[in-house]
């Protein structure tokens, strides 16, 4: 048995942050350490990222004897600090890398940041198989979904996807492992809600193939059963009593008859929870009719990912979304009392003012509660970054890591003048929210629903839409 630490290098500044959610990842790759017989333990650095010293403490304290940590584009640069740390602390304890950003930077991870392993891809079955091969002794570099130095250079061994039978018999993320008392007082990803709240992953990849997206679980989709999915909900909510649920699937309603096999299955056997889909339905893939039971199951909030108005646009970011269909299905879903937000995104490569100017004028005819509007970030190993390569030399752009969040305008990839560009974002959140009909109805659901509202996102949408913290880094 070994004793394994899993930090989540992320920094939480306070209730203006964007969100904190639990590190569903860690928890699922925790129940397979635990599974295999080693002790874990699970550090989110939100709670501790100022001077890290709860984190130290760990490190001297529990020694691990084996270190993983789970990383995003915007971590990075806190996993210097961290490595720098665990180096001073124990130096010899093997360090491995696994998320969305090794996955895709594995070399880097590896000879910047001085990981000694990297997993690529899902880490479940893949670590446990690499902490074994460690303990006795066998090679490693050759195992499925990993990268490390082997003869002088950098092998990588292409990413592991989960099975959907492996998925099915995966056992449930380890929830014990975290304090979800911690996490009621931090921002959420849905956009209304009561804490405490528990993420929950129904799904693993998405077959769309948008430029701008990290496809790190893999374009083949795989479901977890709807049996296995309210099997886990019911454990939740009846052993462990949440009543709250985001559920944080690239795409939920890929599977129209799974979709509806959990929602009913939630209205009928477990009632009473509150659902939240947070991280997008693809609407043209839903009926207006489904709306009413999204509703019976208890759905509070749901996020339509829409981009952009255009046409040209929608064909370009390979999104390919049916805006009528889309329109009529948000249309249903705030009909039947759901919370609606709208995700856009202005500044593609070659979008012009009048293409982000329609965009804007969709969201704010649209009956949508919020709207977010973002700007492309074109991420290593993307199409975008690609399709932006020659612009961000020709403007001598560099990406920052630290540039990259829901509140700043970092780059300007698009066809738009800067001034047009920021203009465009600084008008956005006022043309959407003085729309007087919008005004009416969010003013006649905070007298009916004042939960929906909580005091901290509202000062966050004036602090950082409405008064815009935006600039152009060149
Ligand atoms: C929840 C979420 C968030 C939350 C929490 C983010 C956070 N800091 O933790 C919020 C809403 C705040 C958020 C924000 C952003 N996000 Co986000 N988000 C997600 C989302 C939807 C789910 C993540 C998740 O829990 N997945 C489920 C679990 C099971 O997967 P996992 O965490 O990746 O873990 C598995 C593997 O990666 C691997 N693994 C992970 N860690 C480790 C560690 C070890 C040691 C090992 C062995 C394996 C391993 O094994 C795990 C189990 O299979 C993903 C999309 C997705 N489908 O994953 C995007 C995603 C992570 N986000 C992304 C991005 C770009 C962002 C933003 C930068 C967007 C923006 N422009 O503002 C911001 C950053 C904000 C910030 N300040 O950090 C990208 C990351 C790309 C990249 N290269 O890093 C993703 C992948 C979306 C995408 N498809 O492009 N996000
Ligand atoms: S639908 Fe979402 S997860 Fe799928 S490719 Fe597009 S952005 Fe990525």
């Amino acid at each position: 048995m070994s004793k394994i630490l899993l930090i989540k290098p992320r920094f939480f500044d306070g209730f203006f942050h964007t969100a904190i959610t639990q590190p569903i990842g860690l928890m699922y790759i925790g129940a397979t350490l635990k599974k295999a017989g080693h002790e874990t333990k699970i550090h989110d650095c939100a709670l501790d990222y100022k001077d890290l010293h709860i984190l130290q403490r760990t490190l001297m304290d529990w020694k691990p004897d084996f270190i993983g940590i789970s990383i995003i584009v915007t971590e990075i640069e806190l996993v210097k600090k961290i490595m720098k740390m665990i180096r001073d602390i124990l130096p010899h304890v093997p360090v491995t890398f696994g998320g969305p950003w090794p996955s895709a930077n594995p070399d880097e991870s590896i000879k910047t940041f001085g990981a000694d392993f990297v997993v690529l891809g899902e880490g479940e079955l893949v670590f446990p198989q690499l902490i074994d091969a460690i303990n006795n002794g066998l090679p490693t570099e050759s195992i499925p979904g990993t990268a490390s130095f082997f003869n002088g250079h950098i092998k990588i061994n292409e990413g592991r996807y989960l099975t959907e039978d492996e998925l099915n018999t995966l056992p449930f993320p380890a929830w014990e492992l975290l304090d979800h008392n911690l996490y009621a007082n931090t921002p959420s990803f849905a956009c209304a809600g009561n804490r405490p709240h528990m993420t929950v992953i129904t799904s693993r990849g998405c077959p769309f193939k948008c430029i701008y997206c990290h496809q790190t679980m893999g374009k083949v989709f795989r479901k977890k059963s709807s049996q296995s999915v309210l099997a886990e909900l019911e454990e939740l909510r009846f052993r462990h009593g949440f009543k709250e649920f985001e559920i944080i699937d690239d795409c939920f309603n890929l599977d129209r008859q799974r979709m509806h096999d959990i929602l009913t299955g939630i209205r009928d056997r477990i009632g009473d929870i509150k659902l939240h889909f947070p991280n997008a339905l693809r609407s043209d893939m839903l009926k207006p009719e489904d709306a009413v039971l999204f509703k019976q199951a208890g759905t509070v909030s749901v996020v339509f990912a829409i981009e952009t108005s255009s046409p040209r646009l929608q064909r370009m970011i390979k999104k390919n979304l049916n805006l009528d269909k889309a329109v009529e299905v948000m249309t249903a879903a705030v009909n039947a009392d759901i919370y609606c937000l709208g995700y856009f995104m202005m500044g593609f490569p070659t979008e012009s003012y009048e293409e982000a100017s329609a965009t804007v004028k969709f969201a704010a005819r649209s009956k949508l509660h919020r709207a977010f509007f973002f700007n492309p970030t074109p991420l290593a190993g993307t199409q975008l970054a690609a399709m932006s390569e020659d612009i961000l030399k020709e403007r001598n752009y560099t990406l920052d890591p630290r540039s990259v969040n829901y509140f700043t305008t970092a780059l300007n990839i698009s066809a738009m003048t800067d001034h047009e560009l920021q203009s465009i974002f600084r008008n956005a959140y006022w043309r959407f929210y003085l729309n007087p009909n919008r005004i009416i109805r969010l003013l006649k659901l905070f007298i009916r629903r004042p939960e929906l509202f909580s005091i901290f996102r509202i000062l966050k949408l004036f602090t950082f839409k409405i008064i815009p913290r935006r600039r152009i880094t060149a």
